[in-house]
């Protein structure tokens, strides 16, 4: 099928499992396709966030096999070859790939098995850890700044992740900030359902949590500073995209048992979300942290560690607080402070959900991806002769 001329056929790769950079790849991906594109979802399960009929838009799974040759599993190939067939198939003008390893290694590879005049654009998005980590790594930087330099346009997150690519990776080519977005769905439940599913009374506080659990993230540090938190009767809500068994020596040694209340891989982000008060991370890096913006949608502050792009994200003082990385006392005092003022917390929480609307919603950032995809595309080179 022809495109007409302003919409684009646009193939997704990212990870689907519960993770920043799949949740906003999601997003993405349905942002466009309600402004009329084309979007082929590729990677080896559907992203847990996408719903299951949406119009325009299309999943393609990846088929891993494991042959007894193979000590490890390889998907990078599988990947690349799926990105080329449904590239060729449906006439993609772009590949954007989030999270550099293996996606933007398999869509170079994708684009060069095709031959030149059906190759798609592909547009890498960094999002943390693949350069912060993964960029540091011997065994994987050469292949991360191959694929970074080779991609026709390549995006982070946040200056800070841009500025932490040229310096690790040693990137020179130009890369675009575009931070993150959010732009909450209706709830399907009311507050005071989701109060009282998690056994919160109204007039209990109700701090939160969000993350994948990954070792960055410091959930020791979140449970020992929720356990210095005035008053103690609040309550901490852990929305986990990851097994939170790991955790649950920590809960009962700070005694916790009957104050933390976990929920693993939520869907329904919006429900439990417009039922917080205050939200609380301790991460030791970070390049964006969607859950802060996540809350701040909601009009929660945040209490977090100054760490990556976070200040890009909150402007301390303003629209929550950032407190120095590893110091559980200082994030529980700071929490402390605004628990006991409300108008404080108002205020700060107000700021928050005006700051994520005007600087990180999908209006503002959707158009700067397209406009990004226009660039990178440039007219006259899409596929069938279709200008933007
Ligand atoms: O560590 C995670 O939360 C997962 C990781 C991912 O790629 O899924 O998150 C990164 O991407 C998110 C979306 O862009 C950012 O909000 C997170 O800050 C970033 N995580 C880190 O930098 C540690």
């Amino acid at each position: 099928m022809m495109a007409d001329s302003a919409t684009l056929k646009i193939g997704i790769t990212c990870y689907p499992s519960v993770g920043g950079s799949g949740i906003l790849a999601t997003t993405l991906g349905e942002e466009l396709a309600a402004r009329g594109h084309e979007i082929h979802f590729i990677s080896y399960e559907r992203p847990f966030r996408l719903p299951t009929e949406s119009a325009r838009i299309h999943f393609h799974p990846v088929e891993i096999n494991s042959y007894g040759l193979f000590k490890y599993p390889d998907y990078t190939l599988p990947l690349s070859v799926k990105l080329a067939e449904v590239s060729r198939d449906h006439g993609l003008d772009l590949i954007h790939a989030h999270y550099a390893v293996p996606h933007a290694t398999a869509a170079l590879l994708a684009r060069d098995m095709l031959p030149e005049h059906r190759r798609p654009k592909v547009v890498t998005t960094l999002h943390g850890t693949d350069t912060t980590l993964l960029g540091r790594d011997a065994g994987y930087g050469p292949a991360i700044r191959h694929a970074l330099e080779a991609a026709d346009g390549v995006t982070t997150v946040s200056a800070f992740l841009r500025a932490e690519t040229q310096r690790l990776i040693g990137v020179k080519r130009p890369i675009e900030v575009i931070h993150n977005f959010f732009t909450p769905r209706s709830s399907s439940r009311t507050r005071a359902a989701v109060r009282l599913e998690l056994g919160v009374a109204d007039d209990e506080f109700l701090i939160f949590h969000s993350s994948n659990l990954r070792p960055v993230k410091r959930v020791d540090l979140v449970l020992a500073a929720f356990a210095q938190i005035e008053p103690r009767t609040s309550k901490l809500l852990i929305l986990a995209g990851g097994d939170f068994k790991a955790f649950k020596s920590d809960v009962a040694r700070l005694d916790l048992t009957d104050r933390v209340i976990v929920r693993e891989n939520i869907t329904a982000i919006e429900d439990y979300l417009q039922a917080v008060d205050l939200g609380l991370f301790a991460s030791e890096s970070e390049s964006f942290c969607l859950s802060i913006l996540e809350a701040m949608a909601f009009a929660c502050p945040s209490v977090s560690t100054f760490v990556g792009g976070i200040p890009e994200v909150i402007a301390d003082g303003e629209s929550g607080m950032l407190t120095p990385m590893g110091d559980a006392s200082t994030l529980a005092a700071a929490a402390t402070a605004l628990l006991a003022d409300p108008a404080r917390r108002a205020r700060l929480g107000a700021a928050a959900q005006l700051r994520a609307r005007e600087k990180f919603s999908a209006p503002i950032i959707v158009e700067r991806y397209l406009s990004f995809y226009r660039e990178v595309c440039g007219a006259g080179t899409l596929r069938d002769g279709a200008g933007l």
